[in-house]
């Protein structure tokens, strides 16, 4: 009895684990963790889409996405290199500070229907 009780816990301490380490891996990271202090903007990926498809924010805010969708995306620009996710799985996240004001179009790599665009003013 004593056994299956240490088995739980250790499997608990591994699912613990799991979580905290998910985000590593992104870039931009220290950053999520400062945006969300101050109200994050969040895109969600869901259902092949971002929840937002156009989002209007100001000079130096972040935006976290975040995957919602079994299937793997990316955060990728139409034009130049401001967002270059990784794919991210389920539950993965990708977060980027912009510093200048311009349009930043984007979609994702595995599914070029996937629009949307950042307006940084
Ligand atoms: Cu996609």
């Amino acid at each position: 009895m004593k056994k299956a009780f240490f088995v739980f816990g250790v499997l608990i301490l591994l699912f613990l684990l799991g979580c905290s380490s998910n985000n590593q891996g992104n870039q931009d990271n220290t950053n999520a963790v400062n945006s969300e202090l101050v109200g994050a903007k969040t895109i969600e990926i869901k259902d092949f889409g971002f929840s937002q498809p156009e989002l209007r924010i100001k000079k130096g805010e972040t935006i976290t996405w975040i995957n919602q969708d079994s299937v793997k995306h990316t955060v990728t620009s139409d034009v130049g290199n401001e967002l270059n996710s990784d794919f991210l799985s389920k539950t993965e996240s990708y977060s980027h500070t912009f510093d200048s004001s311009s349009i930043f179009e984007y979609h994702c790599n595995a599914h070029p229907s996937m629009k949307a665009k950042v307006i940084v003013e």
